[in-house]
């Protein structure tokens, strides 16, 4: 058969590519030892001139015409793009014309071609030009712009020229890595670049370790080595392996020792391998109390090397509050991890070092003082607070649910779930700063966007087709009532569960109530749900990055697997609502409704503002029977394993909304302690955070 042209203006082309498929189908169909050729080009012939547009055509024809039964296609092999690897908006324009989907669709591809004009030319030139250039210069180029393809080779070229194979680490290895750190420092590079940046940093680097060693060389301990752990009870790894890398980028030496570290191995690691620095990381707030054991154990140790403090939950009031009080060597909060080479570097520096330590200690001191000043008298009695409490309108209390009782989902399905995600916090993840979709424009990180993102979809894909995430949840919908600052929830026969929950003690404004999630609830009866999500499976993905030295791809996938639980929640939320519950049946809301949560109900998680005590995870796992259902796991701090995961109570009245409990006095405490049936040392400790 032959290949016609299409999107050509003329109506009656538009199914020359669908026809051409078709006819394949049938030739094979009918005469199954034939083989069948085709002249490719002429289907790309209205986009003469657009070489970029052109080869994503083709890619996209190959990739429906084979499975149809086209043998051998006459194309120009050297220039063909992956189909992955094609821009998914082009390729789905291309898509569309070659299905012929609608009638707009060629107008479509033309419109979307001007911007791809010309921009393959110059980078095909350029990706020559460099392979050219003398070897120290191309692996700077490699680094600087990640590309992996190459670099062993260049690497073993530069070995072979070197006297020493250590000479290519110090030499154009770390000079490259140089020019990336500066360029990340000066906000012209981005994260995501990095990260790609420390993956072909790596790749030399393990290429020349076998030398290095045969060579008996001493490694580098470069500018300083760092131990770096997530503190133990906590999971979360993404913001410390960012950190990790990047210090690495910039010539540290970083020994990680994963995840739920305990103090003893910590410094253990830090004194047996004459670190330089500790860097602790957290993400939920009970770390945060972990943290100052380490500090005074470091104390308690003698030790003098600085701490370092990063991840979500932390802050610089925190650190200077609780955890510098707690060792009297230096100890720096580090927002994040643009700014942790300047930290840590400052704190290697023999000319520096000084000046920062006792500026720190002096800026912590300065917070402490700034403190004291303030007592406790902003909040009212926990009495006072509840005669302000929140009055729900009876009238608006969601009904019974349709479907009571507890709902399993063993393997919910991913592409279901790809719909709900929110891509604004995947961006910040990788501290692209903006929000989905407009980021993708963004004049200064739009470019670095654009390409994480269609690596993103390119492993997207991957997950869905070769399945290698499984979402497994569960939810439940039970009787409660509200008793006092209580929810008593009705879980089976004489199965009665109390649910104490916190009430806002700051003074309010005149007509702003002192909120509590027991106030949705009506005294005379009522109904509230909950429920636990996660995503399993990452494990031997991540092992096959670690083993091809791949950070980029193994902090993507755990990006998109957070991603995935969130979704998950965000999923299986409106399908209570809409058919388990069924309190809004008619809800029409679109993906961003959704994020903007446009619905009637909230979902409050332990740990979130309106529910900030971690405790009430392993009630609400007893309630849902979630660690059988789901496979989650609860550490000691009360995260939950595998780390993307998300659990929280549901709220139907049409009043609820979320708020942030912030401080409460030491009366709800005492009061709390009584509720939740624990001693007074052990509410302090769960509510510290809300406490201080
Ligand atoms: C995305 C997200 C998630 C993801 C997972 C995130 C992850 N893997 O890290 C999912 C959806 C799974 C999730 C779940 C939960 N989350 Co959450 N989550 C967030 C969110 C929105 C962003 C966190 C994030 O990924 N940031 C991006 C990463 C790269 O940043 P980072 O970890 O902070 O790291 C940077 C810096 O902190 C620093 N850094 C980090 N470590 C180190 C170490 C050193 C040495 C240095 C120098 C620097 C450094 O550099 C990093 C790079 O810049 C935050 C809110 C927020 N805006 O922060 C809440 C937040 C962290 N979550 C929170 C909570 C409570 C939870 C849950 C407990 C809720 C629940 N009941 O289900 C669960 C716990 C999950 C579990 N497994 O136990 C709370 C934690 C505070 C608290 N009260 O405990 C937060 C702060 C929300 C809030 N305002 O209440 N969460």
């Amino acid at each position: 058969p032959n290949i016609f042209a299409v999107a050509t203006g003329i109506e009656e082309h538009n199914n020359y590519g669908v026809d051409f498929i078709e006819a394949c189908r049938e030739i094979k169909a009918r005469c199954p030892h034939v083989h069948i050729s085709g002249g490719l080009s002429n289907f790309s012939f209205s986009f003469r001139g657009n070489e970029p547009v052109r080869r994503a055509m083709h890619s996209v024809f190959l990739y429906h015409a084979i499975p149809a039964g086209l043998d051998m296609a006459i194309v120009n092999a050297g220039q063909l793009d992956v189909y992955d690897a094609i821009d998914p908006a082009l390729r789905k324009a291309c898509e569309d014309v070659l299905l012929n989907s609608d009638p707009e669709a060629g107008d479509r591809l033309v419109a979307l071609a001007e911007s791809f004009k010309g921009k393959d030319a110059a980078s095909e030139k350029a990706a020559q030009e460099w392979r050219g250039w003398p070897v120290a210069k191309r692996l700077e180029h490699a680094l600087v712009k990640g590309i992996d393809m190459y670099v062993v080779e260049d690497t073993e070229e530069a070995r072979l020229s070197a006297a020493k194979p250590i000479e290519v680490i110090e030499g154009p290895l770390m000079d490259g890595m140089n020019v990336v750190g500066d360029l990340f420092g000066a906000g012209k590079m981005f994260l995501p670049q990095v990260v790609k940046s420390a993956r072909v940093m790596k790749k030399a680097v393990a290429h020349l370790l076998p030398y290095i060693e045969a060579a008996k060389e001493p490694g580098a301990k470069g500018k300083g080595r760092i131990v770096m752990a997530t503190v133990k009870g906590d999971v979360h790894d993404i913001g410390k392996n960012i950190v990790g890398v990047v210090l690495q980028c910039n010539g540290f030496e970083v020994i990680d020792m994963g995840v739920m570290v305990p103090w003893q191995d910590i410094i253990n690691a830090a004194n047996e391998n004459d670190a330089d620095m500790i860097g602790l990381s957290g993400l939920i707030t009970p770390s945060l109390d972990e943290m100052v054991t380490v500090a005074a154990e470091m104390q308690r140790a003698n030790m003098t090397m600085p701490l370092l403090i990063g991840g979500a939950t932390t802050s610089r009031v925190h650190t200077a509050l609780r955890i510098d009080p707690a060792f009297t060597g230096p100890v720096v909060h580090v927002l994040d991890a643009s700014r942790a080479v300047g930290v840590a570097t400052a704190l290697v520096s023999e000319t520096q070092k000084d000046d920062f330590v006792r500026k720190t200690k002096d800026d912590y001191a300065h917070v402490r003082t700034a403190r004291e000043g303030k007592g406790q008298s902003q909040l009212l009695s926990i009495e006072d607070a509840r005669a302000n409490a929140f009055e729900m309108d009876e009238s608006l209390k969601a009904p019974r649910p349709r479907l009571p009782g507890v709902h399993r989902f063993p393997d919910w399905d991913l592409k279901d779930l790809v719909d709900y995600i929110d891509w604004t916090p995947f961006f910040r993840a990788w501290e692209l700063a903006g929000n989905y979709p407009a980021i993708l424009e963004d004049e200064i990180v739009g470019e670095s966007a654009r390409s994480l993102f269609a690596d993103a979809q390119k492993m997207l894909k991957r997950i869905l087709d070769e399945k290698w995430l499984t979402a497994r949840g569960v939810c439940g919908l039970w009787p409660c009532r509200r008793v006092g600052d209580d929810i008593v929830v009705h879980v089976e026969d004489e199965r009665h569960v109390r649910l104490p929950m916190l009430r806002q003690q700051i003074a309010k404004r005149e007509g702003r109530a002192n909120m509590c999630l027991a106030d949705f609830i009506s005294p005379d009866g009522d109904w509230m749900g909950g429920f636990a999500v996660s995503i399993h499976g990452i494990e031997p993905h991540l092992a096959r990055f670690k083993a091809s030295i791949d950070d980029y791809s193994d902090i993507l996938l755990k990006a998109l697997a957070d991603r995935f639980a969130e979704a998950f929640a965000e999923r299986l939320h409106h399908y209570v609502r809409t058919a388990l519950w069924g309190y809004a049946e008619g809800e029409q809301l679109t993906n961003e409704a959704l994020i903007k949560e446009k619905y009637r109900g909230i979902r409050p998680a332990p740990g979130y503002p309106a529910c900030p005590e971690h405790s009430l995870k392993p009630l609400l796992f007893d309630m849902l029977d979630a660690h059988h259902a789901t496979g989650i796991t609860l550490t000691e701090s009360f995260a939950m394993l595998p780390t993307a995961a998300v659990s929280g109570f549901y709220f139907g009245h049409a009043q609820s909304e979320y708020f942030g409990v912030a401080r409460v006095g030491r009366d709800q405490m005492a009061d709390y302690a009584q509720r939740r049936g624990i001693d007074l040392e052990t509410a302090e400790r769960y509510l510290r955070p809300n406490l201080d």
